[in-house]
């Protein structure tokens, strides 16, 4: 893997790690807490409410969740569980988590000086931002199919096509409701500053969801997105990515990557 900061040494043939749950800090659980508050003062204006709905019934905030408490929970509700990983793993690992209804969830904490933005991904991201939805029952199949389409895409050589839509769904996108466009995207629901501007800011365009235009769109990691697709809803996504990809991979792979 890249220079990635996690552990790996410990990590079994999945990549799964122990979360060691005793080893975090009191310092550590105070910083988790202060992003936690922060993000708290933003979700109910610019979240989307099945991620309000189900962040309620977490009872998390005052300290790193313990991954295996979160699982019971998670397994009762969608059949979903956590997997600790020392941080990101190779796509294959993930692919086949998501196909078995696992989600990998990072262990290790962002320093203080990262709390405006970090990266990679933390278990904060991954906490704040992830798993709350997979309490949400479309949303999950949904994640589940992308990681059985994840592992076709790797045979059919077509990876970096698929990114692009989980990074315009699963870690960008966003919703419309009654009360206007709400982020569900885990990247935009755990920061700091691009939670409030992909809703409110006008600089950005907000395309309807279209899958062809994700698939080639381009993106960028580090800095705030200049286009979102909006779903209807998880339905939607869910309907309109049940196709099978291998005609859409083929006609796609001629055609240029779309600036953002
Ligand atoms: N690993 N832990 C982790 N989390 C991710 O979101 C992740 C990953 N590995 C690969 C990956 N995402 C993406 O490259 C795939 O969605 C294509
Ligand atoms: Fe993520």
């Amino acid at each position: 893997m890249l220079s990635l900061r996690g552990d790996y040494s410990l990590a079994a043939s999945d990549y799964s790690v122990e979360q060691d749950w005793g080893a975090y800090t009191g310092e550590q659980h105070a910083l988790f807490r202060r992003l936690f508050e922060r993000q708290s003062k933003l979700v109910p204006r610019y979240a989307c409410p099945e991620w309000i709905a189900a962040i309620a019934g977490l009872d998390a905030g005052d300290s790193i969740p313990r991954f295996d408490s979160l699982s019971i929970k998670l397994r009762a509700k969608t059949g979903w569980e956590i997997v600790a990983v020392p941080g990101l793993i190779p796509d294959e690992a993930f692919f086949t988590h998501l196909a078995n209804r696992r989600f990998p969830v990072t262990v290790w904490l962002r320093k203080p000086e990262e709390f405006e933005y970090i990266v990679e991904p933390d278990v904060f991201h991954d906490f704040f931002g992830h798993v709350p939805l997979l309490f949400d029952r479309v949303y999950a199949d949904h994640l589940y199919e992308y990681g059985k389409g994840g592992l076709k895409a790797m045979r059919l050589a077509a990876v970096k096509m698929l990114a692009r839509l989980y990074w315009y769904t699963i870690e960008f996108g966003l919703m419309k409701t009654p009360a206007g466009v709400r982020a569900y995207g885990a990247g935009l629901i755990s920061s700091g500053g691009e939670l409030a501007y992909c809703v409110v800011d006008p600089a950005p365009k907000r395309l309807p969801f279209n899958l062809e235009q994700a698939l080639l769109t381009g993106y960028l990691i580090d800095r705030y997105q200049s286009t979102y697709f909006v779903i209807d809803s998880f339905e939607q996504l869910m309907r309109e990515t049940a196709p099978d990809f291998t005609p859409i991979y083929a006609r796609l792979r001629e055609l240029p990557v779309l600036a953002p």
